[in-house]
């Protein structure tokens, strides 16, 4: 699929589906009526309801399986974000005692013999339901493929403590991103198998987790957001082993959704069902949640949020130290839901002068590229440590992200507070 084609399946899909809304077609349980209203005023060019998107659950402790040491992870309500700090020296796979966890309730543990996954709704031939089990998915041919998964989020705090500007959702740093590679078989080879007909429209995978209350008491129904068709059949998997092991529990395990380079919320974990429909289909996922919000944005938001952003961390935690006169090799990681990585700066000054990088990966779609540089700090202080990455079709990180209410997409620059201290 074209770089470019991404923000045309959204854009037209969307507009489809507001029209068969308003002509009765569509469905959308558990999308509440006034964001439904505000799309369609948006569609139908009336002046915005200015409603402040559903705010997400109260933090409850994490219902995650896998441990949680602290030099690995920092716990943020039912998520645990991955600390870069621990990504110095791995691979290009993120190893998975660091692999961060995005949960909106708790990890299921599930069977993998029982597990069954159905395919059904309107879309499909004869409006015929399919069952499968994980041995039908392996007769199917296999694929195996490199990609990150990343939270929309990931980012969000730096729009409070960068920008100065409120945001509602999870507060991640940089760690709201892990990259694997994946085997399972493509989603259109299971369509196919289910008799996807040439009608359907959207395909709708959803968790066996539990249901999703927010904090004012709405239940939201079970984790599940529409793909456009297209979109569907082209490069997603459904993905049964994460770096050479069956997919941990954390991870979806015994199946989850893979969509290379969108946003986390379109890799459904712990798959089901998945609804094939010929008629659109709403979720709280592509209209409340996953859409940018703000003055600069239409009255309904933006379209649903498909590709991720351009972003460079440092593999280092927030503060730390330095030793004037000493040679350091910074080291860290740049990617893009784009493009490859084409070029990194790096300030260790604040931003006052900049330095290129040494790149150790090829330019690739779909995964990051690690970087490295030696620095030689001449005076102790406080310092701000910034990297700025350009990627392959020549989009550079900006200094700021046009702020949406919920956070989503940070692309800045990131500067990180690092201390020189004299040798000593
Ligand atoms: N069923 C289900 N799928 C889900 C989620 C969830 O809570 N339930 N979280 C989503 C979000 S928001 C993200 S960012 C990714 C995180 O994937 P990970 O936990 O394997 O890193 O899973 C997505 N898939
Ligand atoms: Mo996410």
């Amino acid at each position: 699929m074209p770089d470019h084609a991404s923000a045309t399946f959204e854009t037209t899909y969307d507009r489809r589906r507001l029209r068969q809304f308003l002509a009765g077609e569509a469905r959308a349980e558990g999308v509440e009526r006034r964001t439904l209203l505000k799309l369609l005023a948006a569609v139908g060019g009336a002046a915005a309801l200015g409603i402040a998107p559903a705010a997400t659950a109260a933090a409850a402790g994490p219902g995650i399986v896998k441990p949680l040491p602290p030099e690995l992870f920092t716990v943020r309500g039912t998520n645990a974000e991955s600390r870069p700090a621990s990504w110095q020296g791995t691979g290009l796979h993120t190893p998975l005692d660091r692999f961060f966890v995005r949960n909106h309730t708790s990890t299921p543990v599930l069977e993998a013999d029982s597990w069954r996954l159905k395919a059904w709704g309107g879309g499909l031939r004869h409006d015929k339901e399919t069952e499968f089990g994980l041995d039908d998915l392996r007769r199917l041919p296999t694929v195996t493929t490199d990609a990150l998964v990343e939270c929309a989020g990931n980012g969000r705090s730096y729009f409070t403590s960068q920008q100065g500007e409120p945001v509602s959702g999870t507060a991640w740093g940089l760690g709201a991103i892990g990259s694997g590679r994946w085997r399972g078989v493509r989603l259109a080879d299971v369509l196919h198998r289910a008799g996807i007909s040439r009608h359907a429209v959207d395909v709708q995978p959803r968790g066996l987790d539990a249901e999703y209350v927010t904090a004012d008491g709405t239940n939201l129904g079970r984790v599940r957001r529409p793909l456009p068709v297209v979109k569907a059949m082209s490069d997603v998997l459904l993905a049964y082993e994460l770096n050479g092991e069956a997919l941990p529990p954390d991870h979806g395990h015994p199946v989850r959704v893979l969509v290379p380079s969108w946003v986390g919320i379109a890799s459904i974990k712990w798959v089901g069902d998945i609804e094939v429909s010929d008629t659109p289909l709403y979720s709280p996922w592509n209209t409340d949640f996953y859409r940018l919000y703000e003055a600069s944005y239409p009255p309904a938001g933006s379209d649903p949020l498909s590709r991720q952003t351009l972003k460079s961390t440092f593999e280092l935690d927030h503060g730390a130290a330095f030793t004037v006169g000493r040679s350091h090799t910074l080291t860290g990681r740049s990617w893009s839901g784009s493009a490859g990585i084409a070029a990194v700066e790096v300030s260790t000054d604040g931003g006052a002068t900049w330095r290129r990088a040494r790149l150790h990966d090829p330019a690739r779609r779909n995964t990051w590229t690690r970087w490295s540089l030696r620095w030689r700090p001449e005076r102790a202080g406080q310092t701000h440590l910034l990297a700025r990455a350009t990627d392959t079709r020549g989009t550079t990180q900006p200094d700021r992200t046009v702020h949406n209410t919920q956070g989503y997409l940070f692309d800045a620059v990131v500067r990180h507070p690092a201390e020189v201290r004299d040798a000593g």
